[in-house]
């Protein structure tokens, strides 16, 4: 009885108060629901960073062996004039996020006084056994503020326990003593080559330990192998990822080396695999991995292309710039990879997009947080395609898998690059989709047709000229969900 006169007291209480003051609350929308396996915190950072520097630098690099033999002599490793803070600079000069370092490579030299070998600097006469090139190279991208990675061959040729059990142990060793020391690292490298002939050795790798204890010591570390499963092979090392490039990728049963997916697999991903794991396009800026005196860097053209073919198709760029006999980085690549900045910078600093209208076919109704009581500040989400706020982005309801989005200029804008990139946290979603320019009679024409945008997408077109550009998602796996879209205009590589 009490309860009903307390209700009926609270509904005349309710009806007194001003109407308009407490107008029903417009329920924004909920953001879009994650589509299949997503990446974790530290896959979208590492993807983020788009270039990395790769430094192949070892025993080869004054032996001129691509593979060293793992028997050359400890003092062969003998750099002039070490300078880490050099390959830092060249690094940030180029726009390069983080560097990567052969640790040890398949010759099994270590460039740190690792514990567990006797073939490193320890042994070596250079810096009278004192000199340490991972402390030198970490404690370098500390202070100028770039991530540092490591490269650790499981294959190791001079190792004496290399193809019995023993061996996982040794390795579990160095990977420990290089993760306590040197970190934090943002990548462990781990190469699936293997070039032990039949009658070699042959190492069964605890690759459940290796990448177990590589999380526990470096919780932020994407771990790459041709199977992740931070990050995968490309599946070649050519500077070019699949036209179609999907981040997810089935590894069950999968191994690096001789038991990973096929090449062409590596490359496009597999349009339904169980986890997140994106593809990394490592390339050499010369012929070979390691410095020798007679090769040169390619051309700002040739690395021009090897970009679009790599950060523009969903992947990430991990660049070899390999430091030559004295410890340095030569003065040709350090001003080739300047020209290849400049040119990045000359062809991407302009987006054209920014000065157009914005129109789409459907969106998804988000209020303005800061006001959710006022419908008029309902915001059209496009917007966000043409902000640089990573965050914010154009999102469909979620029964629209089709739909297009116009650009409209009030002057005609002439472009041959066209950007899109996917938020990539709610997974990827696009496996088609077209663009369409107006042409002067006010028909559209397409100018492109591609399937996957993944976390960027740079289609390279013809160079035209028009007011008006459209772009039509023609299949997408579920809403479609984009933070950018630009238009560019490259004169350098402009016919490609
Ligand atoms: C390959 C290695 O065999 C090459 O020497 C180089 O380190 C390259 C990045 O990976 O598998």
């Amino acid at each position: 009885m009490k309860k009903t006169a307390f209700l009926i007291c609270l509904c005349l209480l309710a009806l007194t108060l001003p109407a308009q003051k407490y107008a029903p609350k417009p329920k924004p929308a909920d953001p879009p629901k994650p589509f299949g396996p997503v990446p974790t915190a530290a896959q979208v950072a590492w993807q983020r960073m788009e270039m990395n520097m790769f430094c192949h630098f070892g025993p080869n690099t004054f032996t001129g062996l691509e593979w060293g033999e793992g028997t050359e002599a400890e003092d062969i490793f003998n750099p002039t004039a070490l300078d880490c803070n050099q390959w830092v600079s060249v690094a940030k000069n180029a726009g390069f996020q983080g560097i990567i370092l052969t640790a040890k490579h398949h010759d099994g030299f270590c460039l740190w006084p690792n514990p567990v070998s006797t073939h490193t600097v320890r042994e070596s006469a250079w810096r009278d056994g004192k000199g340490d090139v991972l402390k030198e190279l970490s404690e370098a991208c500390k202070k100028g503020g770039v991530k540092f990675g490591i490269y650790i061959s499981p294959w190791d040729r001079n190792a004496p326990t290399y193809g019995t059990p023993e061996y996982n142990k040794v390795f579990l060793k160095t990977l420990q003593s290089a993760h306590k020391h040197y970190g934090p690292i943002f990548e462990q490298w781990f190469d699936g080559a293997n070039g032990e002939g039949p009658n070699g050795k042959r190492q069964v790798y605890d690759w459940k330990k290796f990448n177990g204890q590589t999380k526990k010591l470096q919780p932020n570390a994407v771990i790459f192998s041709d199977v992740g499963p931070g990050c995968r092979w490309v599946g070649n090392e050519e500077g070019t990822c699949g036209r179609t490039c999907w981040s997810r990728l089935d590894v069950e049963g999968r191994e690096p080396g001789k038991n990973a997916p096929s090449q062409d697999t590596l490359n496009a991903g597999n349009y339904n695999g169980a986890c997140w794991i994106p593809a990394e396009t490592d390339v050499s800026i010369r012929p070979g991995w390691f410095w020798r005196d007679s090769e040169h860097p390619k051309s700002v053209q040739e690395l021009l292309k090897i970009y679009y073919n790599s950060v523009g198709r969903n992947s990430l760029l991990l660049l070899n710039v390999p430091p030559d006999n004295r410890g340095l980085i030569p003065a040709e690549d350090s001003l080739r990879l300047v020209e290849f900045r400049e040119a990045l910078d000359s062809i991407f600093a302009n987006d054209l997009a920014k000065k157009a209208h914005i129109d789409a076919s459907n969106y998804r109704k988000v209020v303005k947080k800061t006001n959710v009581f006022e419908c008029q500040n309902e915001l059209p989400s496009w917007f966000n395609l043409s902000n640089d706020s990573y965050d914010d982005y154009w999102a469909t309801d979620d029964t629209v898998t089709t739909a297009w989005v116009v650009f409209k200029f009030n002057v005609p804008q002439t472009f041959n690059r066209v950007l899109l990139q996917e938020y990539i946290p709610l997974g990827q979603r696009v496996e088609k989709f077209h663009i369409e320019i107006e042409d002067e009679n006010g028909n559209w024409r397409t100018i492109a047709e591609e399937t996957t945008i993944g976390y960027k997408r740079i289609v390279l077109t013809e160079t035209v000229t028009t007011k008006k550009v459209r772009i039509v998602i023609d299949q997408s796996r579920a809403s479609i969900v984009l933070n950018r879209f630009g238009l560019f205009m490259d004169r350098i590589l402009e016919d490609e």
